[in-house]
């Protein structure tokens, strides 16, 4: 990627009633007017207003947004015609041959991010929020574009610079009566805090980002498939009343409590002579092992806890109380609910129930920010050198202080892109879809 060459491509999606094809970069407005044709080219009198005119033989809506004042921070044009692959591309072969190049994933916000409209966290929200499926994870994604965590680790950066700006400074005039600020170890006591904190938010984070994984297990006809059907909504597994009806895994992704998760349906446990419910069976153990939470249902109607072995990332759910009647189910020593897939009664308490568990408190509240695996890895680094840079500056040892003062603040720069190296921009901006 370069950010000479004039880009194109489409910016929405197959199958819409509009399709958008963006053009961006320094010849933005000579291909606009080359390919579109209205009452007055484009320009800037009528910059930043949607001008009716025609592009092949097709009506088309222009804009043009002078840079520095638009998405990439180049001049941009847009070019809004009808939806539906050939029309659309119609469009775009138009702007190919009036001098751009098909922009690769991702190009417009890494020519944003070079021209210093968004720093690197708040272009991986920007993919973020394309991305996420669910509430959370959006919220979370439009407050990181909006800035709350590049502003935090804008000021984390600021008090590490300060403390490394004064420890060159005793270098440069090692033998001026200086007033010295003595406590200048100590001052590293807050960024080390504030970097553990936002270590210990990666848990939510990843969490939020990626989702939790949940298996749905249990004897058969225990009311597996239909709780699955109950969380999702709507009749995805066959449901019969049939013991061994489900002999394959199914996965599919959902909210529980308001927290991504991907739900696995499985083949209920027991000895099986049938050879394709035998290998549904080994799949479901595979399933259970590998899972973050086990969602165990147990039929209230029986009372049989089915061998279960209680453990801290299970729900125990009786399942079937509609027709439990006053029967006395055993205490199983793990979080249990109670409830009836079949009629929706107590479901809700499940939702809670899980809430609890992911997060490990009732009154847990959605964060402003949260690092995700990347940030944490270079975060992890920022941190790790803090306690031997205090020592050394204790020990007024300035010209080895600075290093590892050095290494964190570079650690801060990779997650903000100030020092990120050309394959790390690479590998992120590749992530995005094409035209954005
Ligand atoms: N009364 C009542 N019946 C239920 C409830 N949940 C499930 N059932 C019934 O129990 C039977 C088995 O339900 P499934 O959801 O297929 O059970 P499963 O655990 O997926 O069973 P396998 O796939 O065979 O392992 C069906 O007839 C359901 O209608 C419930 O809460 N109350
Ligand atoms: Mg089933």
């Amino acid at each position: 990627m370069n950010t000479v060459d004039t880009i194109a491509a489409p910016a929405t999606a197959v199958g819409g009633a509009i399709a958008v094809i963006r053009i961006s970069g320094p010849d933005a407005l000579a291909v606009g007017n080359r390919v579109w044709h209205g009452k007055a080219p484009l320009c800037r009198e009528n910059a930043r207003m949607m001008c009716l005119g025609r592009c092949g033989g097709d009506q088309v809506l222009a804009v043009y947004m002078p840079g520095p004042r638009s998405y990439t921070g180049d001049d941009v044009v847009e070019l809004h015609c009808h939806g539906g692959a050939l029309a659309a591309d119609q469009v775009l072969q138009c702007t190919l041959r009036g001098g751009c190049r098909m922009a690769e994933p991702g190009e417009f916000t890494f020519r944003a991010f070079v021209n210093g409209k968004l720093d690197l966290v708040r272009a991986e929200a920007v993919s973020e929020i394309i991305s996420a499926d669910s509430r959370m994870a959006l919220n979370l994604a439009e407050k990181q574009l909006s800035g709350a965590l590049s502003r935090v680790l804008a000021t984390l950066r600021d008090n590490l610079a300060a403390v490394l700006a004064e420890c060159e400074s005793h270098l440069d005039f090692p033998d001026e009566e200086l007033d010295w600020d003595t406590d200048l170890a100590d001052r590293l006591a807050a960024p080390a805090g504030e970097l553990a904190k936002l270590l210990a938010g990666a848990r939510d984070g990843m969490v939020i980002r990626q989702g939790v994984r949940v298996v749905i297990s249990g004897l058969p006809n225990a009311g597996k498939s239909s709780l699955l059907n109950r969380i999702l909504g709507r009749e995805r597994a066959i449901v019969t009343s049939i013991p061994g009806t489900t002999r394959d895994t199914l996965e599919e992704t959902a909210t529980l409590g308001g927290i991504p998760v991907r739900l696995t349906d499985t083949a209920g446990l027991r000895q099986s002579d049938d050879e394709v419910e035998r290998i549904g069976i080994e799949r479901s153990r595979r399933e259970i092992a590998s899972a973050e939470v086990e969602l165990r249902v147990l039929d209230a109607s029986t009372g049989d806890p089915g061998g279960f072995q209680p453990h801290d990332r299970a729900i125990a759910v009786w399942n079937k109380m509609d027709m439990a009647g006053d029967r006395i189910l055993p205490e199983l020593n793990c979080r249990t609910v109670h409830l009836s897939a079949l009629t929706g009664e107590n479901v809700d308490s499940l939702h809670r129930m899980f809430r609890e568990l992911v997060w490990g408190r009732e009154d847990w509240a959605e964060p402003d920010f949260a690092v995700s695996s990347r940030h944490a890895a270079e975060l992890e680094q920022a941190l790790q050198a803090l306690p031997e840079a205090m020592s050394l500056l204790r020990d007024q040892r300035w010209d080895l202080a600075a290093i590892p003062l050095r290494s964190s603040l570079e650690a801060l720069g990779r997650i903000t892109g100030e020092y990120a190296d050309p394959d790390i921009l690479e590998k992120i901006f590749s992530r995005f879809c094409i035209g954005k």
